[in-house]
């Protein structure tokens, strides 16, 4: 089938044709039937990528053993859920463990696909779902990780960000409306000052702004990194109030986004693309068109006027006598143990709620001030801690090389190897936020860091070897900016004195 684009007639792509044969939410009755048969007899398309609509993974560089993608809007997990997703890793024994994501989620890992129908129905009995969290979706919605808890919050956006997603799941059971969208797509509710949730690399960003007196939000649309270009989003010129709103405006966007994204060509294929073919007014007009509403202007400022926190340590919140404290969690990686552990502390010494951050950390809610002392003497404190070295505090690393086929090099591990190395050899009074990612689709954002390092392959004496390329001048928080390439092809066996350097001259770090 042809598609028009740009006025050139073009063949579609392989992912358009069989999106076109089958929805991938078609793969949704055929679990049973998948888990009786065993993946080696699942039709290849299937197991390679309808099945990612359901957010299960197959994992070339594991098979058979799957990776599960959740949905954890705002960040938001009960003790619980926490629990259950605990108990589902820890059957898996040494291939079973946990990852929190850069989009404020946690992915599960060495799930067999015989189990899936059980795990489903489990996940279903603590109100989770998988559902529509990989490929051309819209992945996990992010909001402040301390919505609802933050002494200085604007707007509370736990419950927008929860409309939104059923909107777009149909609760968790899946929604056929948009499950064959041209390419992923991104949506941020921010309702604090700092931009916690990176706006500016969404597809749509929600950001708060008074507009005559009136709290909302101004709408910031297209941003997005991929290995071939990556842009920060742009202003739509629409300021929307914090009620159903942000949900219709949210679907008309989506529609508009749906029904005329460029498919021909997947490189090309992100919000941002389109944008640009129709010009940003004529993008506007045609979300009012679906909205069957004229969108109010933008507010003249957003509120973003902090610079990003880390939110690791104790904090009072807005309800009295209520305190979060944020765990630092190495590389977001957890194990079942931690699991069950860090769901205990959440029931035991809080309200039984656990947050996730985009800096795959995780935050323990509602400690009232008396369980303070004991929660802090906690074990598990030793290893999750609230006051970790400068540079592992801030530092943040994709799956990479051990689960992920398009991995240039090994991240989570090296990555934090080599933090803690400097971390000993220098005196750095405050944390540099270091981002590691395996390839060029930069799900580790390299380019909203202070040093963002990108897997590649180098050549070195004659050998190919892991490699990065070096980024530098990401800013976060108000005024962000992305960061740009400054240096290319660092083989990683000699990273450590390169990043030594850059840290006592551009960090003002210290030898010990
Ligand atoms: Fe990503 C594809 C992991 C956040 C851009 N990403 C993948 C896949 C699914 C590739 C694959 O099938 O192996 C990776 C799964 C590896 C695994 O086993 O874990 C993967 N992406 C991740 C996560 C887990 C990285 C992490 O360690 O935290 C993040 C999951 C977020 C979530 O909960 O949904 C993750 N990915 C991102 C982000 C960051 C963000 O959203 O803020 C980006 C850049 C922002 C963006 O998308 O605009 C990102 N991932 C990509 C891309 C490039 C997209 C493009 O337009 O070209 C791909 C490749 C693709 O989609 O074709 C990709
Ligand atoms: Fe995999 Fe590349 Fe994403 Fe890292 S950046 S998770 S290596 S796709």
């Amino acid at each position: 089938m042809p598609s028009v684009e740009s006025g050139e007639t073009k063949t579609l792509n392989k992912f358009e044709k069989f999106k076109a044969e089958k929805d991938g939410l078609d793969v949704k009755d055929e679990l049973e039937h998948f888990a009786r048969i065993g993946w080696e007899a699942v039709d290849k398309t299937d197991l390679e990528h309808r099945l990612k609509w359901l957010g299960i993974f197959y994992r070339p560089v594991t098979p058979g053993k799957f990776m599960l993608r959740m949905r954890t809007p705002n960040g938001i997990l009960t003790s619980q859920q926490l629990h259950v997703l605990a108990e589902i890793v820890q059957r898996y024994g040494t291939d079973g463990s946990a990852d929190i994501t850069t989009r404020q989620n946690i992915q599960l890992r060495g799930i067999r696909l015989e189990d899936i129908p059980d795990i489903f129905q489990q996940l279903h009995s603590v109100g989770m779902t998988s559902m529509q969290s990989g490929m051309d979706n819209v992945r996990n919605i992010t909001g402040s990780p301390v919505a609802g808890i933050d002494v200085d919050e604007l707007i509370d956006t736990r419950e927008l960000v929860k409309q939104v997603q059923d909107m777009i799941t149909n609760k968790g059971e899946g929604n056929y409306a948009f499950t064959n969208l041209p390419r992923k797509f991104n949506i941020a509710i921010e309702g604090g000052r700092d931009n916690s949730v990176h706006a500016e690399i969404n597809d749509i960003a929600f950001v708060p702004a008074y507009k005559d007196g009136q709290l909302g939000f101004n709408v910031l649309v297209g941003g997005f990194f991929s290995a071939k270009r990556c842009e920060a989003a742009i202003p739509l010129n629409a300021w929307v109030p914090p009620n159903q709103e942000v949900v219709n405006l949210s679907r008309a966007i989506l529609t508009v986004y749906r029904d005329k994204g460029l498919r021909a060509n997947r490189q090309k294929s992100r919000l941002m693309w389109l944008i640009d073919e129709l010009g940003i007014d004529n993008f506007r007009q045609l979300v009012e068109e679906e909205l069957a509403a004229t969108l109010s202007e933008a507010a003249a400022k957003d509120e973003i006027d902090w610079e990003k926190h880390d939110h690791i340590g104790v904090y009072k919140q807005k309800q009295a006598r209520l305190n979060y404290v944020g765990l630092h969690i190495p590389v977001g990686r957890l194990q079942a143990e931690d699991m069950f552990d860090l769901s205990r502390l959440a029931e035991v010494y809080g309200s039984g709620e656990v947050r996730l951050t985009v800096e795959q950390n995780a935050i323990v809610a509602n400690i009232p001030d008396e369980n303070l002392e004991l929660f802090l003497a906690e074990p598990l404190l030793q290893k999750f801690a609230i006051a970790p070295q400068a540079l592992e505090r801030a530092l943040v690393s994709c799956t990479g090389a051990q689960f992920c086929k398009f991995a240039l090099v090994e991240t989570k591990n090296r990555a934090l190897a080599l933090s803690k190395e400097l971390d000993g050899e220098l005196e750095i009074s405050h944390p540099v936020r270091i981002h590691w990612t395996g390839c060029p689709n930069s799900c580790g954002q390299p380019q909203v860091a202070d040093i963002g390092l990108m897997g590649t392959k180098v050549r070195k004496d004659g050998k190919t070897v892991e490699g990065v390329d070096l980024y530098m001048g990401g800013k976060v928080g108000k005024d962000a900016q992305l960061g740009t390439c400054v240096q290319k092809g660092i083989p990683c066996e000699d990273l450590l004195p390169v990043l030594r350097k850059i840290l006592i001259t551009d960090f003002g770090a210290k030898v010990k």
